[in-house]
């Protein structure tokens, strides 16, 4: 039977009954039927790795897991994906750290990815690898023979060449993307900047969508990743009964909520934000004691310096804000480094009249979908969003801002708290009609419809 494979670095085991899932579980949900099986790294680093993968079933779809060495861990995951690839594709060169070593680490996991996974495929599979850890992966499971269609999808933003050119094996990257029949991109502009870099760095030919190297074709195409709609606003509706809303409304006392909810990661411009809101206070003295921030913001990485310096940085600047503007009984800033379970986070949404999404760059951000899908029809609060976010590309009617602009943010938050009812309902419903049609449903169907397209033009132009 044809199957499909998802393989991702990290593998969304289901766990204890009512756990809930994650974003790319979600994404793919409709894709986990019986006979579907989804490969990846277990999450455990032991001393001495099995090549053979630990099988579990749930549901019908099998978890195949392989476990990494804590030296494989330090080159792939920590060196090379989050210590060069993560800041260069977010457009931080500056903080891109490249060392051959950490390199062949990365190349290493992926060819143990593809023996231990190439040794499990049957020819009639379809595969569909995920994100930046696993660009090699399509080269090498066709050097280990598998001839299916091979689909990827990048999460995170794509660099023009002139960008590129910095990390020394771009190139060879390049190529890498370049074995798989299609390759997703959350924008049209990643999608158009990957086919740049394949024409002039490899001179590859490019005609519309698709590019040709060496023999082969591969079609690069927008594909916006989002959210289950439907069920996140009904879990937003239901969370006006969850304990932690509850109390955080009751302690509002009639004061607007603004809300930002975000793994602690550089490129979510969170010094900027809390910047820009200590601008809000100084520059709008009528919103102190009307208005709270509620950051969240789950610790992540923190093997990599840099999110190590950014936690005390945003320590420093909470404690700043708040020790210059708190009144013995109003604290501006509230500062969260927890996650929050998902049906809270959606209540948290709902009660707030401004959502923050402010990265300085982002592939798509998944909170600003959510943050829309949350809010009530009548009484919806207002979304500021950066315009470097792939949802910008979209979600028009948000107040969008320069992220690096502190004070453009404060005079959107200011624009939001005190945006009239009719405006806040007649930008809602269009940003709703967008989150609700651009669903996490809507982009796996259209990312395996278009693969099966791809596959039998790649095989036909190869003919041609
Ligand atoms: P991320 O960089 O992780 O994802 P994002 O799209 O915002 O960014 O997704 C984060 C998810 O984690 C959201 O579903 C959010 O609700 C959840 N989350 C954040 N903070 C949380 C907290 N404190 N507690 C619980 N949950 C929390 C990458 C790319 C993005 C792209 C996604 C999906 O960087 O650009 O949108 O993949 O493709």
């Amino acid at each position: 039977m044809a199957r499909v494979v998802i393989v991702s670095n990290r593998v969304p085991i289901p766990k204890a009954r009512g756990a809930s899932a994650g974003g790319l579980a979600v994404a793919l949900r409709d894709l986990l039927k019986p006979g579907t099986m989804w490969f990846g790294w277990s999450g455990r680093q032991v001393s001495e790795p099995s090549p053979q993968p630990a099988l579990v079933e749930a549901r019908g779809v099998t978890y195949a897991t392989i476990d990494l060495s804590s030296e494989d861990y330090r080159g792939f995951y920590v060196g090379f994906a989050n210590g060069a690839l993560w800041p260069l594709l977010h457009f931080r060169i500056g903080l891109m750290r490249f060392g051959r070593k950490e390199y062949d680490g990365y190349l290493s996991v992926n060819r143990r990815f593809a023996g231990a996974l190439g040794a499990m495929l049957q020819p009639d599979d379809t595969v569909w690898a995920h994100d930046y850890h696993l660009i090699p992966l399509g080269r090498m499971l066709r050097d280990c023979g598998f001839q299916g269609p091979l689909g990827f999808f990048l999460h995170i933003p794509f660099a023009p060449p002139s960008m590129m050119e910095a990390l020394p094996v771009a190139r060879e990257l390049i190529a890498d993307f370049c074995a798989y029949d299609l390759v997703g991109f959350q924008t049209e502009e990643h999608a158009r900047d990957f086919r740049d870099c394949a024409q002039r760095m490899l001179g590859a030919t490019v005609q519309g969508e698709w590019i040709r190297l060496n023999g082969r074709s591969t079609r690069a195409f927008a594909c916006p990743i989002g959210i289950d709609a439907e069920a996140f606003s009904r879990d937003a509706v239901r969370a006006v009964n969850d304990k932690v809303v509850q109390r955080l409304a009751g302690s509002l006392t009639g004061r607007a909520l603004a809300i930002g909810v975000d793994r602690m990661d550089y490129s979510k411009g969170l010094p900027q934000r809390f910047e820009a809101y200590a601008c809000l206070l100084e520059k709008h003295p009528e919103h102190h004691r009307r208005v709270h921030l509620l950051q969240i913001c789950p610790r992540s990485r923190e093997e990599v310096d840099e999110y190590r310096k950014l936690r005390s940085e945003l320590d420093r600047l909470a404690g700043r804000i708040n020790g210059r503007f708190s009144e013995f009984d109003w604290t501006p800033l509230r500062y969260s480094t927890r996650a929050a379970p998902r049906m809270t986070l959606a209540g948290l949404y709902r009660i707030a009249r401004v959502g923050v999404v402010t990265p300085l760059r982002d592939g798509m951000n998944l909170v600003a979908k959510e943050f829309v899908a949350a809010q009530s029809d009548e009484d919806p609060g207002v979304l500021v969003l950066s315009r470097f976010a792939g949802a910008a590309h979209e979600m028009r009617e948000a107040l969008i801002v320069n992220p690096f602009d502190p004070d453009a943010i404060a005079d959107a938050m200011h624009q939001a708290l005190t945006m009239p009812t009719p405006e806040r309902r007649e930008r809602h419903q269009a940003l709703k009609e967008k989150v609700f049609r651009t669903t996490a449903q809507a982009y796996s169907q259209r990312f395996m419809e278009a693969l099966g397209q791809a596959k039998i033009q790649s095989v036909l132009r190869a003919a041609a």
